[in-house]
């Protein structure tokens, strides 16, 4: 079965500082072709709409959400008990605790509300792991997933500085 949304992946951050790392994400879902969106929303700064952005991005086609923070990073858990939709946080490195902080406080979900959590500051990762779950009901994107691994695959056997 092939699907197709007007958004399919949303990205949010908590602050404008968390974009050079976050572009990333959105730059490889560029790659893959995969609608999406970028939002600067905080969970304490701006906890209304983040909530108002949740339920609009889902009526909207959202299928997996990527929330990036950093400190005590309750973005992606906030995000998350919004909607049943997937999250995928990432932990922003910070300066106090070089994203330790942001790491736990985003992983450490109490039971029944999960977020996927990938490494501090991994937003490739978090972009992959959309990838390959909108993948599960789209074959064409499955194919462009297993593409680009073969070539991450030939990249290092080519040459291991690509490892
Ligand atoms: C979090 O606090 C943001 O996600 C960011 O990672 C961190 C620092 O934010 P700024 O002080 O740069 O706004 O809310």
């Amino acid at each position: 079965m092939t699907t197709s949304y007007a958004v399919s992946v949303g990205i949010v951050m908590g602050s404008r500082s968390d974009m050079p790392v976050m572009e990333r994400a959105a730059a490889l879902l560029e790659e893959f072709g995969v609608p999406h969106e970028v939002r600067v929303l905080s969970a304490h700064r701006t906890p209304d709409a983040v909530e108002a952005w949740v339920s609009t991005a889902v009526e909207n086609g959202t299928r997996v959400f990527i929330a990036a923070a950093g400190g005590a990073a309750h973005l992606a858990g906030v995000i998350a008990a919004h909607t049943q939709v997937p999250v995928i946080g990432v932990p922003m490195a910070t300066q106090a605790l070089g994203g330790l902080d942001s790491l736990l406080s985003t992983v450490q979900m109490p039971r029944g509300i999960p977020v996927a959590t990938v490494a501090i500051g991994a937003a490739e990762n978090a972009a992959l792991l959309a990838v390959a779950i909108l993948a599960i009901s789209d074959e064409a994107l499955a194919e462009r997933l297993a593409d680009y691994r073969e070539r991450q695959t030939q990249a290092v056997l080519d040459d291991p500085a690509n490892a």
